[in-house]
């Protein structure tokens, strides 16, 4: 075929070309990476890709608030090592999603958020466009990477690049920036799919260095009181078999930090959980996997580690695996630094361990002995007061239910948040299996909970339970019409205090509510009916177990209002000590 010099003649061949446009290869270059799933909000510019999306294929769940949508996404990271897809509309829509953006980087969960956005044009000049807003500048301060995609030939490249910044590494929140007319652009299909990437090992493995191996030996081997600390970071590294091996063959104790719940069972005989506060002052040489010295483990100094004032440290050494080579040093010095990442690690520590090195010097029996005794102890205790059954229900009684119907199901995924709710939960309900349990993270944010839930049910396929607090499930609530819109196995417990820690403030001048206590004798329950799932109130721990084994037998999306004690919680839970006034005292 020769050069077409008539314009028009160009025209007509161009025309009879198959043709592809932004709104397609978004949704090409997603499936080509395996990705299925998209959260969302639809509206302008996106509407059509949702549309597009789901026709093409891909699961598109429709949310009733981007931030949920966004929290959602973020959790399907954690639990697939794919990037969580969450797709929103311009300025209002994008700053919604935000926070879920903000918590998938501050919690290294991999996660894309993808925005419409107005045009760059009018943007730049502030011309007052619709939902006009430079969003990329917005979303840099709280996201790993933030990509802006103007040419549709581009959308393959920056699809690519959003990947691979998600999930390698220490993986973190992504934003995407999509303008209105990237999406109406039109190329040659053949032009459009060549410039499409499927990304070659998006997560390459990251092997330590064996001076970095050895000295981390050297010091576990030196250890009377070793200690493994293991944190949500391996729980997302699926290094399941590996962890194990390392804990067995070592003997050493080990503390679960929340997400790493049932990477072992809870009941693991080397599961120091229910001697914790013996354990972190004491333990000489503690192996961090996958876990960070911030403020959930007391910075690494401090009373809670054995030193004597507030900044004093408690004298022990640490090991920390980690894929960010920047995080040792941190809060506390770090004597073995391992980095790289924690299947790699570990597989290095246990080569360095074989027989033919002597294995494992195993830990002193005085160590292992004393961590029994105080873990008897405490268990014995936790047990009577689970088996009081007091009236109204206390967070005990309650919990001792769902803490029978988890042994019960341990495939079940357990979502957890609120105060008193939370931290009850997460130290009487035992569980099983690795990346079962996903709670309020790092940051302890309110409103995870019915976005965690979706996508727990959607990209597990399994049961999903959520303890939510009646404040907590208030930040999420809408979202029961989204899991009745969906059919999803999902059993939300609400324990239901009458407010925030507790329900019986007052405001001194009578005028108001206090700030912290809400509707007494709330049904939650209703609103469940509203969207035709099963609402049920349970005042007694019967109640409730003969709600929540309904709920689980049949399926259906069911809440379960559970009657708490209103004056059964702590001020701010566990974290009494970081109110300002309680600061101040101390
Ligand atoms: P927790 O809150 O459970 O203590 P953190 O979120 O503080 O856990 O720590 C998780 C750590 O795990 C982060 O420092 C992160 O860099 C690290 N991490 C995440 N994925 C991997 C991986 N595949 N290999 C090694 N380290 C990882
Ligand atoms: C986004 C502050 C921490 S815990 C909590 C709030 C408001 C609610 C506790 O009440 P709940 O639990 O859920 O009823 P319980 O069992 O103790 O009664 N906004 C955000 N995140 C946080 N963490 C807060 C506010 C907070
Ligand atoms: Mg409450």
């Amino acid at each position: 075929m020769g050069i077409v010099s008539d314009p028009a003649a160009r025209a007509a061949e161009t025309a009879a070309q198959e043709m592809t446009d932004g709104f397609n290869l978004v949704i090409e270059a997603l499936k080509l990476n395996g990705i299925s799933t998209i959260y969302g909000l639809p509206g302008i510019p996106i509407t059509d890709l949702t549309r597009k999306a789901q026709a093409a294929g891909l699961r598109v769940l429709s949310f009733r608030h981007e931030q949920n949508a966004g929290y959602a996404a973020s959790i399907a990271g954690f639990l697939t090592q794919k990037p969580g897809i969450c797709l929103t509309v311009s300025a209002p829509g994008f700053l919604n999603g935000l926070n879920a953006l903000a918590h998938a980087t501050v919690n290294c969960f991999p996660m894309i958020l993808i925005s419409g956005s107005s045009e760059r044009e009018i943007v730049d000049l502030q011309q007052g466009d619709y939902e006009e807003m430079d969003q990329l500048a917005i979303a840099k301060p709280v996201a790993k990477a933030a990509y802006r995609v103007l040419h549709a030939e581009d959308i393959g490249v920056g699809i690519a690049r959003a990947i691979r910044a998600a999930v390698s590494g220490r993986p973190g929140g992504v934003y995407l920036d999509l303008p209105a007319k990237l999406f109406a652009q039109s190329l040659p299909a053949d032009a459009g799919r060549q410039s499409l990437i499927q990304v070659v090992d998006p997560a390459p493995r990251q092997v330590p260095a064996p001076d970095a191996v050895k000295r981390a030996l050297d010091l576990l081997k030196s250890a009377k009181k070793p200690l493994i600390l293991l944190g949500k970071g391996a729980a997302y590294a699926q290094a399941d078999a590996n962890i194990r091996k390392l804990v067995e063959s070592s003997g050493m104790p080990y503390l679960p930090m929340s997400m790493a719940k049932g990477l072992l069972p809870d009941t693991h005989e080397q599961c120091a959980s229910a001697a914790r506060s013996y354990v972190l002052p004491e333990a000489d040489v503690v192996l961090l996997i996958g876990a960070r010295l911030n403020w959930l483990l007391s910075h690494g100094k401090g009373k809670t580690w054995g030193g004597k004032g507030h900044k004093d440290w408690g004298g022990q050494k640490f090991v920390q695996i980690d894929i960010s080579p920047q995080e040792a040093d941190s809060n506390v010095r770090i004597d073995a630094p391992l980095v790289g990442d924690i299947d790699s690690c570990v597989s290095a520590l246990l080569a360095g361990m074989n027989e033919k090195a002597g294995g494992w010097a195993k830990p002193s029996a005085e160590w292992l002995s004393a961590i029994h005794e105080k873990k008897s102890k405490n268990v014995a205790k936790m047990a009577e007061t689970l088996a009081k059954n007091p009236t109204p229900m206390n967070f005990h009684s309650a919990l001792n239910v769902v803490r029978d119907i988890v042994k019960a199901n341990p495939d079940a995924m357990l979502v957890n948040e609120g105060a008193n709710a939370l931290d009850f939960t997460r130290s009487i309900v035992d569980m099983y299996q690795p990346r079962k349990r996903v709670d309020v993270g790092t940051w302890g944010i309110m409103g995870v909970g019915m976005g965690y839930c979706v996508a727990a049910a959607v990209e597990t396929g399994q049961q999903v339970i959520a303890i939510e607090g009646d404040s907590a499930f208030g930040f999420s609530g809408m979202e029961v019409e989204t899991i009745c819109r969906y059919n999803l196995p999902v059993c939300i417990v609400i324990m239901n205090n009458n407010g925030v820690y507790k329900g019986t403030d007052v405001d001194p001048t009578g005028r108001d509510p206090a700030p912290t206590v809400f509707v007494k004798g709330a049904r939650y329950d209703k609103i469940m009916e509203a969207f035709g799932g099963v609402g049920v109130n349970a005042g007694t721990p019967d109640e409730l177990r003969r709600a929540m084994e309904e709920a689980i037998r049949s399926k259906k999306p069911t809440l379960i209002n559970a009657v708490i004690d209103e004056t059964a919680g702590t001020e701010s839970g566990r974290i009494t000590s970081l109110n300002p006034t309680a600061a101040k005292k101390a």
